[in-house]
């Protein structure tokens, strides 16, 4: 039989960052609710366990990232953003920056960094992916981070 390295977000355990892009922040403040709301129902303590990085927009995210993965006080970050793209000419580019560079400093610092950047034609899908019932992509970037934490930890213990 093989060995199965799989985690569950479910153990509560690590510290996490958020960094959040004030750009088009009517979206990604939902995006930063329904992450840290997703910590906190999987047993984060979000006023101990939690440290929340603001940067003017997506271009800026992976830096932060970067910064704060290399401080070693955090297991995963979180990367929340909104690129639409009626609102810039240059969607292609700053998108691109994000998503580039968010999995580069994953690469380079062996943190998990989850990609929470919201990339839409339109407000309106941006507002569908950014619920505070239904689809929330903050949130779900949150349970991507809550499981590579575990995952990783399966990696070391093997
Ligand atoms: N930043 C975003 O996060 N989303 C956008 O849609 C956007 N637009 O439309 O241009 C945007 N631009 C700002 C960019 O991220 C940088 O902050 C800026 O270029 C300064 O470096």
């Amino acid at each position: 039989m093989p060995i199965v390295i799989e985690a569950s977000p479910g153990d509560g355990n690590g510290r996490y960052a958020i960094v959040a892009s004030r750009f088009n922040d009517f979206i990604t403040t939902r995006l930063l609710d329904g992450a840290i709301n997703t910590l906190r129902q999987h047993g984060v303590d979000v006023n101990d366990g939690v440290t929340v990085a603001w940067v003017p927009g997506c271009v800026e995210v992976p830096l932060a990232c970067d910064k704060l993965a290399r401080t070693g006080r955090f297991d995963a970050v979180v990367a929340l953003g909104c690129v639409i793209r009626g609102g810039t000419p240059h969607f292609d580019y700053v998108a691109g920056a994000a998503a580039t560079g968010v999995s580069q400093v994953a690469l380079a610092t062996g943190v998990p960094v989850a990609f929470g950047v919201l990339t839409t034609d339109t407000v309106e899908q941006a507002l569908e992916r950014a619920g505070v019932e239904g689809s929330n992509k903050g949130s779900e970037a949150a349970l991507a981070a809550l499981e590579m934490v575990g995952v990783m930890a399966g990696i070391k213990a093997d």
